[in-house]
């Protein structure tokens, strides 16, 4: 037991650092638990090998589908892509943007969403391109003036996009370090998707196949839908090497690009960044945030069905861990920050380790039985992973670290 002062302060610091009081901290203090075995099937045969797999996948996948996430429609039948702008000489010379917005049908609470596409303006051919969703509108990633700029909904109403706010997010976005590097990168504003509130699902995409089910998609899953639909435009673009996209996300758009590439194998690499409480952190640890606390203060964010394990990770039928291995045997990467507790960097670490299980009876690579690295130590194998020094926060370092993951895997002349 701590002194009560020392724990006080503690608490205090983790306060300070953005961690909310009267949650666990403490590695000592983690539970004891069983995670559920990957490579053991519902019926209790062993998983051995290559060939076992799909099979045993399939299961996992429709048990995060009905207890975690929910299950999304497929693509509206009436989808259609209309380019609103390009230019072939934007940000002095450096990049090709475009601006394609991707029409959903009637049938949506919302009509559109709007993909902003850079590529190296003198890319030789088709480029990999990273995707992602962003948190305030597709003008907060970069000051270009050119981008178009997104109104916001609120529970309170819609607030027009404004001027003021461009590039306000460029940090989280190395728009120019990916395109010097070969790389293109997509973003689409994620409340155009679905907007960040709980309203019983009327606006968003939701429409299309409203929620009725416990199993049905909250808003991780919706989100994640519109990154299958965003790549679905991708793979129409000759700039794109649509076989080459990884998808990457932060925080909670990390969680959705776990989602998103655990469902779509088309998502030819996939990237969490600090994704944490239902990403990539083990829920069974109870370290930071817990499934409670995620499903009371985010109602939306998940299927109901996931509610039913609030204080009660133990009955899960997954693990987090599951989730990773559901990539295999594609790139995954996973990062933590140094000071970002509530996400839980070992509960991240671990759950990526675990799923190199799957990614060895594969032929793949593992991240090996090797202890948590070093924070700024990447380690990259099939399956990466590093803890950077700092917030919680996706930074230049990084994004360095995923375009030489990326590299690595895609090498080019
Ligand atoms: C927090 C939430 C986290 C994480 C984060 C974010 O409030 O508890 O799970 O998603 O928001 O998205 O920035």
């Amino acid at each position: 037991m701590l002194p009560k002062l020392i724990a006080v302060g503690l608490a205090a610091c983790a306060v300070a650092l953005g961690q909310p009081a009267g949650f666990n901290y403490d590695e000592a203090a983690v539970p004891t638990y069983e995670l559920p075995r990957i490579l053991r099937s519902a019926d209790g045969t062993a998983v051995r090998t290559a060939a076992d797999w799909p099979a045993r996948r399939a299961e996992i996948l429709e048990l995060f589908q009905d207890q975690v996430y929910g299950a999304a429609p497929a693509a509206p039948p009436g989808m259609a892509f209309s380019v609103l702008e390009q230019d072939a000489a934007a940000l002095g010379g450096l990049a090709h943007r475009k601006q394609v917005r991707v029409e959903f049908g009637d049938a949506a609470g919302v009509s559109s969403m709007e993909i902003l596409l850079y590529t190296p303006a003198r890319a030789g051919g088709p480029v990999p391109v990273f995707l992602g969703l962003n948190f305030g509108g597709n003008h907060t990633v970069h000051q270009d003036p050119a981008i178009r700029l997104a109104d916001r909904v609120t529970a309170d109403g819609l607030e027009e996009g404004r001027d003021a706010d461009r590039g306000s997010r460029s940090s989280r976005w190395q728009v120019e370090m990916l395109l010097r590097r070969g790389y293109g990168v997509a973003t689409a504003y994620c409340a155009d998707l679905d907007p960040d509130f709980d309203d019983g699902f009327r606006n968003g995409v939701h429409p299309l196949a409203p929620p009725e089910d416990p199993g049905d998609w909250g808003t991780i899953a919706a989100w994640a839908w519109g990154l299958s639909r965003a790549l679905d435009y991708l793979q129409t673009d000759a700039r794109v090497a649509g076989a080459r996209v990884a998808v990457i996300g932060h925080s909670r758009l990390g969680k959705t690009a776990l989602w998103a590439g655990a469902r779509d194998e088309r998502f030819a690499m996939v990237i969490s960044n600090d994704s944490g409480c239902g990403g990539a952190a083990l829920s069974r640890r109870r370290f930071g945030e817990t499934v409670e606390r995620i499903n009371t203060r985010f109602p939306h964010w998940f299927a109901d069905n996931f509610s039913a394990y609030n204080g009660k990770e133990d009955e899960l039928p997954v693990d987090q861990h599951m989730l990773l291995a559901l990539v295999a045997p594609r790139p995954l990467y996973v990062a933590s920050a140094a000071e970002d507790l509530w996400a839980d960097p070992q509960g991240e670490f671990l759950a990526a380790r675990h799923a190199g299980e799957v990614y060895e009876l594969l032929g793949r690579r593992s991240l090996g039985a090797l202890q948590r690295p070093a924070v700024n130590e990447p380690v990259m194998r099939d399956v990466g992973y590093h803890i950077r020094a700092g917030k919680h926060d996706i930074t230049a370092y990084d994004w360095e670290r995923y375009i030489d993951f990326a590299d690595s895997h895609w090498p080019r002349d």
